[in-house]
C-alpha cells in the first residue's frame, strides 16, 4: 500500500508536511479550477481514511490557483453520461470523503478563496474551520446547471446556513460573500485578501499543539453527538468524556494549570 502521507502517493492533490504533525492538503488542478473529478474524491478519500493512524494532527486544506473548488466536474460528469446507478455511487463515494473528513478526528482547517460552489462548498462544509478573505464567494449552482447536490449541502449547508437559505442559494443562485457569509455562518473567520492561507496555518499549528485524543473527541463525538437525541448524546459526551478527560497525558497539563505555570484565559486585548 503506498505511504499515505507520501507526496507521490497522489496526483490531483499537492501534499506538503510542516511542523508538529501538520499538513497542508492541496486540489491541484487549478487549470479545471480544482474540479472535483472522480481520481480526486478517491484521493481524499484515501488520504483522510489513513491519516489520523499516520499521525496527521492537523491539515490545512487548499485549493491551488484563484479559487478554492468548482464543484463536481461537469465535463466529466457530461461526457460519462452516466446512469443513475452510476451517479448515486459518485455521490456515496464523495459522501465516504466528506465523512471520513468530518468524522475522522483529525482537524481540517479550510483556506479559501475565490470560488467556493457547489460540490466545492460541500468539500468545505465537510472541514471543522473554514477561512475565507473578502473575495471569496459561495453559490451552490446546481439549480442553474439542472442538477442537485449530491455531497452533503443538504445536510451541512443546512446546519450551517438553515434550511431556507440553502434552498434560497440552489434555487436562485445566490452568492454569499465575505463578511456576509461569516455572519451567516458558512465561514468562521475573514482575514485581508489574499490572507486566508497564512490564518489557516496560524489555526491549524495551535490547534496541532492540543492533544491528539481531544482533538479527536472534538473533530468526531461533536458531529456524532450531534445526530443523536439529546439523551443519547449527553450519555455518549458522559463516555467520551470519561476517556478523555482522564488521558494520563492530560495530566502535565492539568498540573501545570495548578502550580500556575499554565496560560490563564484573559479577555481580547
Ligand atoms: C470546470 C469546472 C467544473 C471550471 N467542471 N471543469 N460547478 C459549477 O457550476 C461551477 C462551474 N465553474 C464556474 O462557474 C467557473 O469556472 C469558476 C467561477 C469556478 C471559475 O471561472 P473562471 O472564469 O476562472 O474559469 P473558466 O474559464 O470558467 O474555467 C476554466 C477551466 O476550468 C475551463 O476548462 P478549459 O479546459 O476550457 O480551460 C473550465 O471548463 C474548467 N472548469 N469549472 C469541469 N465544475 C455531487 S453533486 C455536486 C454538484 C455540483 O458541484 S454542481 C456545481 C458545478
Amino acid at each position: 500500500m503506498q505511504d499515505v502521507v507520501h507526496p507521490d502517493s497522489y496526483e490531483n492533490l499537492a501534499l506538503t508536511a510542516h511542523d508538529n504533525g501538520l499538513y497542508v492538503v492541496t486540489l491541484n488542478r487549478p487549470d479545471k479550477r480544482n474540479a472535483l473529478d472522480v481520481a480526486t474524491i478517491e484521493e481524499l478519500i484515501r488520504f483522510f481514511s489513513g491519516a489520523r493512524m499516520a499521525g496527521v494532527k492537523a491539515v490545512v486544506l487548499a485549493g491551488a490557483g484563484d479559487h478554492f473548488c468548482a464543484g463536481l466536474d461537469l465535463i466529466e460528469h457530461w461526457k460519462a453520461d452516466r446512469s443513475p446507478d452510476d451517479f448515486m455511487h459518485v455521490c456515496l463515494r464523495w459522501h465516504e470523503a466528506f465523512n471520513k473528513m468530518e468524522y475522522g478526528g483529525v482537524p481540517i482547517v479550510a483556506a479559501l478563496q475565490g470560488a467556493v460552489v457547489g460540490g466545492g462548498l460541500e468539500l468545505a462544509s465537510a472541514a471543522h474551520i473554514r477561512v475565507i478573505d473578502p473575495g471569496t464567494y459561495f453559490a451552490l449552482p446546481e439549480g442553474q446547471r439542472g442538477i442537485f447536490t449530491g455531497g452533503g449541502a443538504t445536510i451541512r449547508v443546512s446546519d450551517m446556513i438553515g434550511k431556507y437559505r440553502m434552498i434560497d442559494m440552489i434555487l436562485t443562485g445566490r452568492v454569499y460573500q465575505g463578511q456576509e457569509a461569516v455572519d451567516l455562518g458558512l465561514a468562521q473567520y475573514i482575514t485581508d485578501p489574499g490572507d486566508s492561507f497564512d490564518k489557516a496555518m496560524d489555526l491549524a499549528s495551535k490547534i496541532a499543539q492540543n492533544l491528539p485524543l481531544t482533538n479527536f473527541a472534538i473533530c468526531s463525538a461533536v458531529s456524532h453527538m450531534n445526530n443523536m437525541s439529546g439523551m443519547d448524546a449527553a450519555y455518549a459526551e458522559a463516555v467520551v468524556a470519561g476517556v478523555v478527560n482522564t488521558q494520563p497525558a492530560a495530566r502535565a497539563r492539568l498540573e501545570a494549570f495548578a502550580n500556575k505555570s499554565a496560560a490563564r484565559v484573559r479577555p481580547k486585548s
